[in-house]
């Protein structure tokens, strides 16, 4: 980032002694560098040896794990944990090329265990990687112009932005924003060049991070573009989200929402998830202005001292909404307007083939949970070899094969086929539902996730039949630990984990992600869940409303009450 343009290193408003352990060693890190060059070469260990590393090396898109699966069993045989690594893409707007797909399918299967991970906030990621495998990696995705900086760490994180398949021109001039405003926030340090492209230190008088000093953010930070009707991409989860808003000539400005946040723990209820608060609208451009002004008011006064409660939604409730808006206000030069009016209907995906009034087509593909395994890989590396568009992740975990002529369509439709994939045969329940990765690469996982929801999915469809309701587009979300990866807590019917087969169940969240659930059963086993959610879709196919979502009525039928206030435990 360019401005403001001082660098924070003694403007902390607090001695470094008394905030957290992660300041100091974020301090004394050198802008990131800390001991990691010298970590890779260690030859005794498959991990990095420092634990301040492994935590630095968060900030350069990479997560130290091991195998949780094989855990007990090394234990018992005295060998060090399974230690590999999770490498995330940064990737603004989930939007790569077919150039740049079939280098990240190279190198998954040279290095990354033949298997690739489409995360909620549009991205790749790589696990299974060894240590030595990690600047390969890195290199070779440096050959497509792709890097993993700040994918993730207390920086601004991956900048979303919907995928929308029904429009072009609109949807181009907001790509491009989030893309803008990526490279904007992006760390300045010359750490990830010096570490993994092997480039000289080169000294210099200019700070080395103008922005983010060498303490960067409390925090992690998220920024997300939505293009009403979609809200595909979860603006109310962003800390940071801007609406689009098009009028007569195209793209006029954004509405801002500031605060939103899922993650909270259990039994701490002074962490709990948060929906952004629209706060007024900017002109398109502003955008730049109004997201260091934001990121600024949270830089200088986000809790250095608690990492639980360090996020931007407890910023803002700690000194309130107003004085917020206002210092923000302050930092931008000029008060924002009035939040202009808009409109979502989903926070879906649109499956099968759209055509965009600019005449290209968009096919977009149904990836269970996010999971391209072998057979995936092959399909998408045949398409990627012909297509001459892009690709586009969504934020439901599914690809996007977009920007294809009408004459390209029946070369890719053959592929399709080819693959067994041209019938989309899932069904609208779990076309759009979401599980995170969880276990067994999640070191935080406390249930399983991603190799678990579909086996409920199979539950949960035969109580749709059963009750007439087949076809009916709910929303299911599932995060194997209360961190909610997944954004549980939006969903109609969300799932977290809280110990092997246990799960914490949430009913009533809105159809389109404009409203939190509530705790209905806690640490329960599958059979518990599946009673709550038999009687729970019994009523519904009997008492809803023509039109009325799963979450609203769950409401107005008194299965769950509204959230209101705070607390969001049904009880
Ligand atoms: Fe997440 C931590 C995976 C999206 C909230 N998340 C983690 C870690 C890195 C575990 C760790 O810290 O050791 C997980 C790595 C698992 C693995 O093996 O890959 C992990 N998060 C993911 C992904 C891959 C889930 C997925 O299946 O797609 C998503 C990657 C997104 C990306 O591309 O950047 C992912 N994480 C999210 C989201 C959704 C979003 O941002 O839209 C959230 C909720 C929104 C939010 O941030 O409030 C989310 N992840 C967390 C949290 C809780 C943060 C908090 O404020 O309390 C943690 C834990 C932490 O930071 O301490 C976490
Ligand atoms: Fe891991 Fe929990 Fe995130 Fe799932 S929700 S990926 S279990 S941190």
């Amino acid at each position: 980032m360019t401005s403001p343009t001082i660098d924070r290193s003694h403007d902390l408003s607090q001695p470094l002694d008394r905030l957290s352990a992660d300041e100091r060693m974020k301090d004394a890190s050198d802008y990131l560098r800390g001991t990691i060059a010298e970590g890779l070469l260690d030859r005794i260990t498959g991990a990095v040896p420092s634990a301040d590393d492994v935590k630095l090396m968060k900030f350069h898109g990479i997560y130290q794990q091991d195998d949780r699966d094989v855990r007990d069993e090394r234990r018992r045989q005295k060998l060090e944990p399974a230690f590999q690594f999770m490498i995330r893409v940064r990737l603004p707007g989930g939007v790569c090329t077919a150039a740049q797909w079939l280098k990240l399918d190279e190198l998954a299967r040279a290095h990354g265990g033949q298997t690739l991970r489409i995360t909620t906030r549009q991205t790749f990621q790589f696990h299974w990687v060894l240590k030595d495998s990690l600047r390969p990696i890195i290199q070779g995705l440096h050959e497509t112009l792709l890097d993993t900086v700040a994918a993730c760490g207390d920086d601004s994180r991956g900048v979303m932005c919907t995928v929308d398949p029904q429009s072009s021109r609109f949807h181009a001039e907001v790509a491009a924003m989030a893309k803008r405003v990526s490279d904007h926030v992006i760390p300045r340090t010359r750490a990830y060049h010096e570490i993994w492209y092997g480039d000289e230190r080169v000294a210099s008088s200019e700070p080395e991070e103008p922005f983010y000093g060498r303490t960067y953010m409390p925090r992690k930070f998220k920024i997300g573009f939505a293009l009403p009707p979609s809200n595909d991409m979860d603006v109310y989860a962003q800390d940071l989200g801007f609406i689009a808003i098009e009028g007569p000539n195209g793209l006029e400005g954004f509405n801002v929402a500031i605060g939103g946040g899922m993650g909270r723990t259990d039994q701490a209820p002074h962490t709990y998830p948060r929906l952004a608060s629209v706060i007024g609208f900017v002109p398109a451009d502003k955008v730049i202005a109004c997201s260091d002004a934001v990121m600024t008011v949270q830089r200088d006064h986000g809790d250095r001292k608690d990492r639980q409660r360090a996020r931007f939604k407890y910023t803002i409730d700690d000194k309130g909404l107003d004085w917020i808006k206002g210092a923000i206000e302050r930092v931008m030069g000029e008060p924002f307007a009035e939040a202009r009016p808009f409109h979502f209907t989903s926070n879906g995906d649109s499956f099968g083939w759209n055509q965009t009034p600019d005449g290209r087509l968009h096919r977009t593909v149904y990836v269970q949970n996010g999971r391209l395994d072998l057979k995936l890989l092959d399909a998408f590396r045949d398409i990627a070899r012909i297509h001459r568009g892009a690709f586009r992740m969504t934020p439901n975990q599914n690809v996007i094969i977009a920007g294809v002529k009408a004459e390209e369509r029946a070369a890719i439709d053959a592929l399709l086929e080819e693959h067994g994939l041209a019938q989309e045969s899932a069904s609208p329940l779990r076309r759009n539902a979401i599980a995170c990765v969880a276990l067994p690469t999640c070191g935080l996982a406390m249930a399983e996730s991603e190799r678990y929801l579909p086996d409920l999915l199979d539950r949960i469809e035969a109580l749709l039949d059963r009750h007439g309701l087949t076809g009916e587009p709910i929303t299911v979300r599932m995060s194997g630990c209360p961190n909610g990866c997944s954004r549980p807590y939006i969903a109609e019917i969300g799932f977290t984990g809280r110990a092997p087969g246990k799960y914490n169940l949430y009913l009533g969240g809105g159809f389109h992600g404009e409203r939190l659930n509530r705790m209905v059963r806690e640490n329960v086993g599958e059979a518990a869940m599946l009673d709550v959610l038999d009687d729970a879709l019994g009523r519904y196919a009997r008492e809803r409303e023509p039109g009325e979502h799963f979450g609203d009525f769950t409401i107005r039928a008194g299965i769950v009450r509204a959230v209101t206030e705070g607390r969001f435990f049904n009880d």
